[in-house]
């Protein structure tokens, strides 16, 4: 099959083989809307570690409903990277697109402890929330660390 042919299905295969670009109207609607999910994920994910690390009384509800609401945030932003999102209201430095590979590894290590999060999240005790919670939190600093101004 022909790659037009496996993008003529269905309508959400077809959008799946639209570049990514191709899904925001321009550049700084890419940039607000990977800046709005990064806002929404952190929110919920400081929940959780307000609970991890006694800020917070542990709730087993609230920590498995934000860890799935984090878990689904965190496969969000990386689609709104695209060409010509690198200038304008953003802090992302120019190495995201130049060492991307690089990017897409400390995306995918966040995804990864953000899963397990998300599972540790819904065993339903404290200890759990509490192992998972800070190699998760160092997957986020990593990717700021390097990849992000100030
Ligand atoms: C948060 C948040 C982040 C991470 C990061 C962990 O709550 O908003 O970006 O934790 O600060 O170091």
């Amino acid at each position: 099959m022909t790659f037009a042919k496996n993008c003529a299905g269905a309508m959400i295969l077809a959008a799946m083989c639209l570049p990514a670009q191709a899904q925001f109207a321009k550049p700084e609607d890419a940039i607000k809307y990977r800046k709005a999910s990064f806002t929404v994920m952190s929110a919920h994910f400081s929940r959780l570690g307000a609970m991890a690390n006694g800020r917070a009384p542990y709730d087993a509800k609230a920590a498995a409903d934000n860890a799935d609401v984090v878990a689904t945030l965190s496969k969000l932003p990386w689609a709104a990277f695209g060409e010509g999102t690198d200038k304008g209201d953003t802090r992302a430095k120019p190495e995201i697109w130049k060492e991307a590979a690089k990017y897409k590894d400390a995306a995918d290590k966040m995804q990864a402890e953000i899963m397990k999060l998300n599972t540790a999240a819904k065993a339903g005790n404290i200890d759990a929330l509490k192992v998972a919670f800070g190699p998760a939190a160092a997957s986020c600093k990593a990717c700021h660390d390097n990849f992000r101004k100030d």
